[in-house]
């Protein structure tokens, strides 16, 4: 596509949108403003393609299709068929997957998916057989009543949230740790890894119905052929959540073990972090989920978002191009030398280090809570996000640590220097921001101060990288 339509298309729309909410396209342009002029660190964005999100502005909006293809509430749905069949086609071909469902609207909801479909699958349950029912699908209301009891006992184990996990994964507020009687496993407090063999002995003495793998702020990568062997030792269903690694997968930097698609039962993923897609979701399954996969919709989820399934598909036919292998391994080299730089500016780093696409920084050894951190670092131009760390003494508000990650510089062209340069900058912040008070004159976890001049300095120093790698180069809006 060349500049100059992409260019038009946007100047255009953004007069036909100016003509009814001016207010709207006026916010539109200064979303693009800001991040271009902003170093994106945060670990689960991205800038997806200009095709991306062109798909996502049609009338396929206004169409309803709940169901599946072939198969829908609605009549008049063959288009959206054809969009559903080519995004699940290229997402089984990318992925080497059986079953793909590309309906899930968001992570959460693609877990919710899988969960249902693991128990509608796997649970059988004195209300079933009292009622001689085939599965969860069949039950009546009051049926439901006894079974929400019983489905409410069934055992998840996953990564808490402070080692790294998702909110989804059986932490408590969320609804995946009020539906299940969950268990959480962390790492190793030493080391900061994940110890495969106290997962096996928290497997084996809690018998999980689900085992959770995968992770949002954990910057290694995972053995799933060795998570396969501890679910199937104690017969749970193996479910990873990939969502922030799946470009990593897709662009075959995960291979082997730690491929988590031939060796999960389902494997859940967004569309728009390290893949550069469109926001939402999927679900990848081995044949035996695929019929409870596809219940999905209206089981946990509304109407299928067909113009996001449309960009899905064209986001999936991006990441099967070979360009994109070079993009995934950048993604991963850059992490190195982000890390590489905060090491040898002694800054530390949980697990010393990465091997994914995310670095997680203990600012505690700048006297700060993530949360000053992340305020100061915005200050300077620099859009990261305040993370827990193992063990975080500040919980899950304030925090420890910082968390940043590489896809999206990386496709703004970032390499090694830049994220040299990056480490440079946000050491430099830090190391002059000094932490509050509050008005009684105790520690402040919130308030900072930030010394004269260091964010202009750090602006003006993001500004020469950022301008030689230019967000959608060729984009000007008329
Ligand atoms: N909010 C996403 C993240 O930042 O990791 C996960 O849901």
């Amino acid at each position: 596509m060349t500049d100059s339509l992409i260019s038009s298309a946007y100047t255009q729309a953004l007069e036909v949108i100016g003509s009814v909410e001016p207010r709207i396209a006026d916010a539109t342009r200064q979303e693009l403003a800001d991040q271009r002029g902003s170093l994106k660190l945060i670990a689960s964005e991205n800038y997806a393609s200009p095709a991306v999100l062109l798909t996502m502005g049609t009338w396929f909006s206004d169409k309803y299709a709940e169901g599946t293809v072939g198969h829908r509430f609605y009549a008049g749905c063959q288009n959206v068929d054809t969009v559903e069949s080519l995004a699940a086609e290229h997402a089984r071909e990318l992925f080497g997957a059986p079953y793909a469902y590309v309906q899930p609207h968001s992570g959460i909801d693609a877990n919710l998916v899988a969960f249902w479909s693991i128990l509608a699958n796997k649970v059988e349950t004195p209300a079933l057989e009292k009622h001689q029912a085939k599965n969860v699908n069949e039950l009546s209301e009051a049926d439901w009543e006894e079974l929400r009891h019983e489905l409410g006992n069934q055992r998840l184990l996953g990564m808490s949230l402070d080692a790294g996990g998702h909110l989804t994964h059986g932490f408590r507020p969320n609804i995946s740790g009020k539906m299940f009687h969950q268990q959480q496993y962390g790492t190793d407090p030493e080391t900061g890894l994940l110890d495969y063999d106290a997962v096996a002995a928290k497997a084996r003495e809690f018998r999980p119905l689900v085992l959770v793998a995968g992770y949002s702020a954990y910057p290694r990568r995972v053995n799933f052929a060795k998570m396969r062997e501890i679910a199937d030792e104690v017969g749970a269903v193996l479910m990873v959540d990939m969502a922030h690694f799946a470009g990593l997968v897709a662009g075959k930097v995960f291979t082997g073990d730690e491929d988590p698609v031939p060796h999960a039962h389902l494997v859940t993923t967004t569309t728009h972090k390290s893949l550069r897609g469109p926001r939402g979701g999927m679900v990848l399954a081995q044949e035996e989920f695929a019929a409870d996969v596809d219940r999905g919709c209206p089981m946990v989820l509304g109407g299928p978002l067909s113009h996001v399934m449309a960009a899905k598909a064209v986001a999936l036919a991006e990441a099967r191009h070979s360009s994109f292998r070079a993009y995934a391994q950048q993604i991963a080299d850059n992490a190195q030398s982000l890390a590489a730089g905060f090491l040898e500016r002694d800054a530390r780093l949980v697990t010393g280090g990465t091997d994914n696409h995310l670095v997680l920084l203990d600012v505690s050894t700048f006297g700060l809570t993530g949360r000053q951190a992340e305020s100061a670092l915005l200050d300077a131009g620099v859009v990261t996000n305040r993370n827990s760390i193992p063990a975080d003494p500040n919980g899950a508000w304030y925090t420890s640590g910082i968390r940043l990650g590489t896809p999206a510089l990386t496709t703004r062209g970032f390499g090694h220097d830049e994220f040299d340069k990056v480490a440079e900058l946000i050491v430099d912040v830090l190391s002059n921001t000094e932490a509050g008070t509050t008005k009684a004159g105790g520690p402040s976890k919130a308030s900072y101060t930030l010394a004269d001049g260091v964010a202009d300095r750090v602006k003006a120093q993001s500004a020469e990288l950022l301008d030689k790698h230019p967000l959608y180069p060729g984009l000007v809006l008329g």
